[in-house]
């Protein structure tokens, strides 16, 4: 059975990867399975098509046969537990690996959203400065508790599973702010998934879709 997903037809940032397709992408890589996407622009986002599948209208979605699933940490967890290579097969590990997963959606990714809310969705009010420094805090509190936690292991726990691809595709979003790289011990765990094959080939296809001229309409 063919697996699609969606992504966006021009992803706002120009093909740096920080897409939430990107994740999928590279969960599916790691598993070895192939993939089709379906491009969609912002307009049929909002369409019925495209909402039956994903009730916010948003990307990404996953299709395989008559499953059809939205929320990047949903369907990267299904794929992880569908195929070898991105959950221990020991229930304690395994356990803890999911609880990584939702550490980084639910604890991590959070406050590295509101930067990007306030940078660029609020930018233009007259707070949004008064604002930035608490945000920047709130994100350095959690990485400080996260490089403790990491310390000098390569992965969060043991070896590498669907907990670390989902911390490192949170972090990666703050490559651009440089805050990353207060975080020396972060930012080589960030670099060590980065230079994982089945992520370079997931970048590799995005940035393929973003740097080509888009269709005439
Ligand atoms: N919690 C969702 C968030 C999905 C999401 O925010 N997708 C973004 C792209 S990364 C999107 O579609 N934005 C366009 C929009 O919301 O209109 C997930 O993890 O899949």
């Amino acid at each position: 059975m063919s697996i699609v997903i969606t992504a966006f037809e021009r992803s706002p940032d120009g093909g740096m990867g920080l897409a939430r397709d990107t994740r999928v992408r590279w969960a599916l890589e790691e598993a070895g399975q192939p993939y089709e996407v379906r491009l969609v622009s912002r307009s049929a986002m909002k369409e019925p098509a495209h909402l039956a599948v994903h009730p916010f209208g948003q990307i990404p979605t996953y299709e395989e046969g008559d499953l059809a699933l939205f929320e990047s940490g949903a369907i990267i967890f299904h794929i992880a537990e569908r195929h070898a290579g991105l959950l221990p097969q020991d229930g304690n590990a395994r356990a803890r690996a999911i609880t990584w997963m939702f550490a980084a959606l639910n604890t991590v990714e959070p406050p590295i959203l509101e930067l990007v809310t306030v940078r660029f969705v609020e930018g233009d009010k007259p707070w949004a400065k008064e604002r930035m420094p608490l945000v920047v805090e709130r994100i350095r509190s959690r990485l400080h508790q996260l490089s403790a936690r990491l310390g000098d292991a390569e992965w969060l726990d043991g070896a590498f599973s669907a907990g670390d691809l989902m911390m490192a595709s949170v972090l990666l979003r703050l490559k651009p702010s440089g805050i990353i790289n207060e975080f020396p011990s972060l930012a080589a765990y960030v670099a060590r998934a980065e230079a994982r094959p089945a992520y370079q080939r997931a970048f590799a296809a995005q940035l393929a879709i973003n740097a080509a001229p888009l269709p005439a309409s």
